[in-house]
């Protein structure tokens, strides 16, 4: 069973860390059940979520994580992350990425939108002596490149839309821009929510000039595709006074101080032994420090200094913030047996699954199996050992044993 499926998009500008954030994101020395790690395309791989194991609080002595992994008490929940390529300014008036973007846009559920903190690349990603490019500036113009796109991909057939309302071939002008939006998987019910956002009545929908289109695709964009801004690169000093002022201009946004590279050269060293360290963690230890070359121990002790002074390197809290904050899904553990925490193969706590806040003990039902959704008669709250019915409001870490007429597997 798969925790998740939900897709994380890395976007930004060219030379901003993009390829290495999502290789330190999807390097892991441990696999899960027997699937090996795999390269899914070429651009999406498994990142991780990292969150206290529910076996820790639970005082069990260990658990036997198999759709995730349990490091020292840390469950690694996996999630698919897209590396997009990267964008210039004007990048959506065709100059070089082509659909191609505009596919990976939409099928991405939340952004990574990585940007050079330190200022040391242009916008078109050449490289310039550290606090010389503005970030903000940066952030401002992926934003843009972002509605834009979105834009030009609505409006190509606006005109055939208008006239058929005109006409009044189009009863349902709501369903219509629905079925035309969902592609972007945007739904109905959030076009109502934006439409009501806007102050854009359902019926002027396809009257409406080209700047309130363009107001009404960002407000769309801004409600369908949440986005973490990613302050990469803090282990350049030119970094630091830039996070300030992009937390202060984005505020609507949460911005995390992140070094992709410190967090690439730390999974690497505790592949190979070298230190301990698990991703996430604000510190490491040296296991073998003979073995280090001199280059090495002076970038491992900048990273020290960087962990301490940001509390981690930031990808993990990056892709937490995505997943937890963002798009607001919690934690939940099916089991099998409530007093042992196992499922049918006496495996303690082998599954996490991600549900939307909101979510009740019917809908993770219905993620489990359709079959035991539709034989649900209840469910128990492995904590408590109470029953619960399936209008249950699931909480984070929850323990949950689905009680059903139809048996799984
Ligand atoms: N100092 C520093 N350099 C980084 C960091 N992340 C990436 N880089 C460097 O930035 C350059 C561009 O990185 P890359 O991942 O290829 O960027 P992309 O074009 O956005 O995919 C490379 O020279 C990386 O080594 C970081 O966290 N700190
Ligand atoms: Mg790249």
């Amino acid at each position: 069973m798969e925790p998740s499926n939900v897709l994380i998009g890395i976007v930004g500008k060219t030379n901003v860390g993009k390829s290495t954030f999502f290789s330190a994101a999807t390097e892991i020395d441990a696999q899960i059940g027997n699937r090996p790690f795999v390269t899914i395309e070429s651009n999406v791989g498994i990142g991780y979520a990292r969150k206290r194991c529910v076996h820790v609080e639970l005082g069990l002595p260990k658990c036997d994580a198999s759709n995730s992994i349990c490091i020292e008490g840390n469950r690694f929940i996996p999630v698919k992350i897209m590396d997009v390529a990267g964008l210039v300014p004007g990048a959506h008036e065709g100059r070089g990425l082509g659909n191609k973007f505009l596919d990976d846009l939409r099928r991405a559920d939340v952004f990574l939108l990585i940007v050079d903190a330190s200022g040391s690349s242009g916008p078109d990603g050449k490289p310039l002596k550290p606090g010389t490019y503005d970030p903000v500036e940066e952030v401002k113009f992926i934003l843009e490149e972002i509605d834009e796109w979105m834009y030009s991909s609505i409006q190509r057939d606006w005109g055939k839309y208008k006239k058929q309302y005109g006409m009044g071939i189009i009863k349902d002008p709501l369903e219509a821009f629905s079925q035309r939006v969902s592609g972007f998987g945007i739904t109905r019910k959030q076009v109502e929510i934006v439409l009501n956002r806007t102050k854009v009545s359902e019926n002027e929908l396809f009257k409406i000039d080209k700047e309130n289109l363009k107001n009404l695709i960002k407000a769309m964009r801004k409600l369908t595709k949440p986005l973490v801004i990613v302050a990469n690169k803090i282990d350049i000093p030119e970094a630091q006074k830039n996070i300030k002022r992009l937390r202060e201009t984005f505020a609507e946004y949460p911005v995390i101080p992140v070094s992709s590279m410190a967090e690439l050269i730390l999974r690497r060293l505790r592949k190979e032994d070298i230190i301990r360290y698990i991703p996430g963690d604000t510190d490491f230890k040296v296991n073998s420090l003979e073995k280090l070359d001199k280059k090495t121990r002076n970038a491992l002790e900048l990273i020290k200094d960087i962990l301490s002074k940001y509390k981690g390197t930031g990808v993990i809290n990056a892709i937490n913030t995505a997943l937890f904050d963002s798009l607001g899904l919690i934690p939940v553990y099916p089991v099998e047996d409530v007093n042992k925490f196992t499922d049918k193969q006496n495996k303690v706590l082998p599954d996490v699954i991600l549900m939307p806040k909101g979510s009740n003990a019917k809908d993770l039902a219905l993620r489990i199996h359709s079959d035991i959704a539709k034989g649900f008669l209840y469910a128990i709250n492995a904590r408590s050992k109470q029953r619960i019915s399936s209008s249950y409001l699931l909480n984070e870490n929850d323990v949950i044993k689905i009680v059903s007429t139809t048996a799984k597997r």
